[in-house]
């Protein structure tokens, strides 16, 4: 049992760490279809707790070189569940200045050097006897009984009504919708806000050796509106009306071919598939008035459908060219 204990919370983290990042690429269904695995997942690390205490308090007893290391991880995990629980039910979404979904993120992050370090310090040989019919068995139990934790919960959510039960599908909650003042300005992880002088500022599209400029006052001469949800990772969303102008609208007539780059003035840049060009609008009003510096001023794209990592700030440039829209890191690292 001790193996089997050791075995499945490895997948089990895997897992939950995977369909994690599933759930933030995607702001539709495939994000709820990858949060049923993730919260699962973790009432199963969660029910596996009697026995791994039982291991942990035996090697704890031994005194093995780096033991306190497997107690920090252990702290790391916990808070990570419990910033999970707490978020999804609603009952703490905020821990000082951060939202609980960060510090549910940010605990998990933290925790990986840990893991490799445990799991290697600590490893275990993984025999054939592993996928025992006993095995099986044992897993399916698991799998049940964290099934079951998950639905209750859910179940339990919404009958105390919770806030937790006024989520969107991503896990998101509803923050300052047709309020443009209330929408919270936020930053995937480094940018700081630039201040752009909208006489000399051009935004620049190249199509192969094709260039073309458009200045602010060109593009505010567009009214192309969509209403949409931006849908940020740090746990909240809001809904608001744009405008600007299709994106497909300032290509060059017949433009069928290759992926759009679309860059900021910071360097933070997003690629997208050229089919996507009419449902992209490159925004220069928020609620009918031009955007403020924090969201983006002069433009900024709106991407609906998609998260809000998506929604590049400070668009500077776009690019047409022969990379597939998949070349590019799923997350941004700035
Ligand atoms: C939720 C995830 C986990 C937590 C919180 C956790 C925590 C701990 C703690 C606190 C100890 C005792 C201190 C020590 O010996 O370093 C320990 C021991 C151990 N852990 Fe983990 N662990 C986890 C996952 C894993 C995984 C995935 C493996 C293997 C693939 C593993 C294998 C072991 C082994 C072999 C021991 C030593 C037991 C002994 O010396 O008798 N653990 N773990
Ligand atoms: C090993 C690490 C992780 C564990 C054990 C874990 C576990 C959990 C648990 C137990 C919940 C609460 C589920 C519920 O009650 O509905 C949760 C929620 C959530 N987790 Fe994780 N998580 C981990 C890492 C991550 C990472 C890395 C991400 C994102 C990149 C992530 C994204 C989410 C999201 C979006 C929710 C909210 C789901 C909702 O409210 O419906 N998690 N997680
Ligand atoms: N240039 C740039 N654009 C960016 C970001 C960034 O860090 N840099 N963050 C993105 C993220 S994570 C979100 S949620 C939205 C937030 O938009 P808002 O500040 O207008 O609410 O902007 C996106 N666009
Ligand atoms: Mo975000």
């Amino acid at each position: 049992m001790k193996r089997w204990t050791n075995l499945a919370l490895f997948v089990l983290l895997g897992l939950a760490f995977t369909t994690g990042w599933v759930a933030f690429f995607y702001s539709t269904a495939p994000s709820r279809a990858s949060l049923i695995v993730h919260a699962v997942s973790g009432y199963g690390i969660i029910a596996l707790t009697p026995w791994k205490t039982v291991i942990a308090t035996r090697g704890i007893r031994r005194r093995r070189p780096g033991w306190w290391a497997s107690l920090v991880f252990t702290l790391l995990v916990a808070a990570s569940v419990l910033a999970g629980i707490l978020h999804s039910t609603g009952l703490l979404v905020t821990v000082g200045p951060f939202s609980a979904m960060e510090v549910h993120v940010g605990a998990a992050l933290v925790a990986i050097p840990f893991a490799a370090w445990h799991v290697i310090a600590r490893r275990i040989p993984v025999r054939t006897v592993d996928l025992s019919r006993r095995s099986l068995l044992r897993a399916s139990a698991l799998v049940a009984t964290a099934g079951l934790a998950y639905s209750t919960g859910e179940v339990a959510v919404r009958l105390l009504r919770l806030p937790g039960s006024r989520r969107r599908l991503t896990g998101s909650y509803a923050y300052g919708s047709f309020q443009p003042a209330q929408l919270p300005v936020t930053q995937w992880l480094f940018d700081t806000v630039p201040s752009l002088d909208p006489a000399t500022w051009r935004l620049t599209v190249q199509v192969g050796t094709t260039m073309r400029q458009w200045t602010y006052d060109d593009l505010l001469g567009f009214d192309d509106r969509v209403r949409a949800t931006l849908d940020c990772t740090g746990g909240f969303y809001s809904t608001q009306d744009w405008s600007g102008v299709w994106l497909s609208r300032l290509l060059p007539p017949g433009t069928v071919e290759g992926s759009l780059h679309v860059r900021s003035f910071t360097g933070y840049d997003r690629r997208f598939a050229i089919e996507e060009a009419g449902r992209l609008l490159v925004a220069t009003r928020l609620g009918g008035a031009p955007l403020d510096p924090g969201h983006g001023f002069p433009v900024r794209l709106v991407a609906p459908d998609r998260r809000g990592y998506w929604w590049v700030k400070w668009v500077t440039t776009i690019v047409i060219d022969d990379l597939p829209d998949w070349w590019q890191l799923p997350f941004p690292l700035q």
